[in-house]
C-alpha cells in the first residue's frame, strides 16, 4: 500500500510495511558490499584496488568520500555490476559508437580545469569552478538501476548529490519551466564530434519538477571514486527512472528556460524519441519492445532476460510526477 507523504509531496511505502526481517537483510546486505569492495570511500584496501582502463592503460582514480543515501529508493539491493563493466561497456559518441571506445579514447578529455555555466532564465546568470560546485551538497552514494534504450541494463553505485541542491543554490526564476543540460563538444579532444553523428553539443533536459526530485542526481563519482572520463568525468547527470540518454555526460552548461528544449535524441529521431523517456515496458521503441532487458555481467549462453520495469523501478518514487499524463502520446 502507499501513502502519500505531506513532508516532500512524495508517495513512499508505509514504514510498518518495512518489517524488521528486511531491515536486517538490508544491512546484512550493505556489510557484505562493503567488505566486497564496492561501499563508499573510507575503507580499507583503496591501495590495492583494480583501476580499469583508460585509453588503454591503468590509471588511479582519486577516491571520492561518501555517505550512503538514505533517500527511499536510492539503494536498490541488487547486485551490482561488476566496476569493469560499467567501465567498459558505455555509450559517449563524442568517443565513437561502438561500446568498448569510450573506454580507449577518453584519455583525451581534459578534464581540468572545468567550470558549469549557469544561464538563462535565474537570478544571476554565473560561470562556476567545479571545485566550488561539489562542495554545494553533500556527497552521497546511491545505487541505481540504469536502463539503456538499447536494452541492456546495469546497476551502479553513484556519488554525487541531488540535483535540486544546485537548482536552489542558483535561484532560478518563477519563468523557469525546464532545465536544459548542454554537454562538452571539443573537437580537438572528442573524435566522435569530428564526425557528424548527431549535432554537437549533446543537449538533454528535463522538467524542472523531474529536475528538482531527489532522486536526480548531480554525479561526481562511482565505485568510490571520481568519475572515469568514459562515464562522464567530471561531471554528469543521473535520472535512473528514464532511459539512460537522459543521463549526460560531462556537464558545462545548465540553461533554466521557459519552453520544452529541443533535446539531441528527440532532435536526431523524432518518431523514435521524445523528451520524457522514461523507462515504459509497454510503450515500444518503433524498432524494438522495450518489455524486458539484458542485465550486463548475466548473459553467457543463456542469454536471460529481465522483464523491464516501469519507470524502471522507481515507480512508488516517480509516478506522481506524471499523473494524468498520457504515457504513450508523450513518450
Ligand atoms: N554526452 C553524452 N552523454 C551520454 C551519452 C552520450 O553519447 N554523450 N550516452 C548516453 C547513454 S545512451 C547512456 S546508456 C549512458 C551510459 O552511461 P555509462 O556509460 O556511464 O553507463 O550515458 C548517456 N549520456
Ligand atoms: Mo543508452
Amino acid at each position: 500500500m502507499l501513502i502519500r507523504n505531506n513532508d516532500d509531496g512524495m508517495i513512499h511505502p508505509l514504514s510498518s510495511e518495512i518489517t524488521s526481517k528486511e531491515a536486517y537483510a538490508t544491512r546484512r546486505e550493505l556489510l557484505r558490499r562493503w567488505s566486497a569492495g564496492a561501499a563508499a570511500a573510507g575503507m580499507a584496501g583503496w591501495g590495492q584496488r583494480e583501476a580499469f582502463a583508460q585509453g588503454g592503460a591503468a590509471v588511479k582514480l582519486a577516491a571520492l568520500p561518501a555517505n550512503q543515501s538514505t533517500l527511499q529508493g536510492a539503494m536498490t539491493l541488487e547486485k551490482l555490476t561488476t566496476q569493469k563493466d560499467a567501465t567498459t561497456y558505455n555509450n559517449f559518441y563524442e568517443f565513437g559508437t561502438d561500446k568498448s571506445d569510450p573506454a580507449r579514447l577518453a584519455h583525451t578529455l581534459k578534464t581540468t580545469p572545468w567550470s558549469i555555466e549557469v544561464e538563462g532564465l535565474v537570478k544571476k546568470p554565473t560561470r562556476f569552478n567545479l571545485e566550488d560546485v561539489m562542495k554545494w551538497g553533500a556527497m552521497q552514494e546511491r545505487i541505481y538501476r540504469m536502463r539503456c534504450v538499447e536494452g541492456w541494463s546495469m546497476v551502479i553505485p553513484w556519488i554525487g548529490y541531488s540535483m535540486s541542491d544546485l537548482i536552489k543554490r542558483v535561484e532560478p526564476l518563477p519563468s523557469a519551466k525546464f532545465v536544459e543540460f548542454v554537454t562538452q563538444a571539443d573537437p580537438q579532444t572528442m573524435p566522435g564530434v569530428r564526425g557528424g553523428f548527431i549535432d554537437w553539443p549533446y543537449v538533454e533536459g528535463l522538467r524542472m519538477d523531474e529536475a528538482m526530485h531527489p532522486l536526480t542526481l548531480l554525479t561526481f563519482g562511482m565505485y568510490g571514486e571520481i568519475l572515469p572520463k568514459q562515464n562522464g568525468a567530471p561531471v554528469r547527470l543521473v535520472v535512473p527512472w528514464k532511459y539512460g540518454f537522459k543521463s549526460g555526460k560531462s556537464i558545462v552548461k545548465i540553461r533554466f528556460v521557459e519552453k520544452m528544449p529541443l533535446v539531441s535524441w528527440a532532435k536526431a529521431a523524432p518518431q523514435e524519441y521524445g523528451f520524457y523517456s522514461n523507462v515504459n515496458p509497454s510503450v515500444d521503441h518503433p524498432r524494438w519492445s522495450q518489455a524486458s532487458e539484458r542485465r550486463i555481467g548475466e548473459g553467457g549462453l543463456l542469454d536471460k532476460k529481465r522483464k523491464t520495469l516501469m519507470f524502471n523501478g522507481y515507480e512508488a518514487q516517480v509516478a506522481s510526477l506524471y499523473a494524468g499524463m498520457d504515457l504513450v502520446k508523450n513518450f
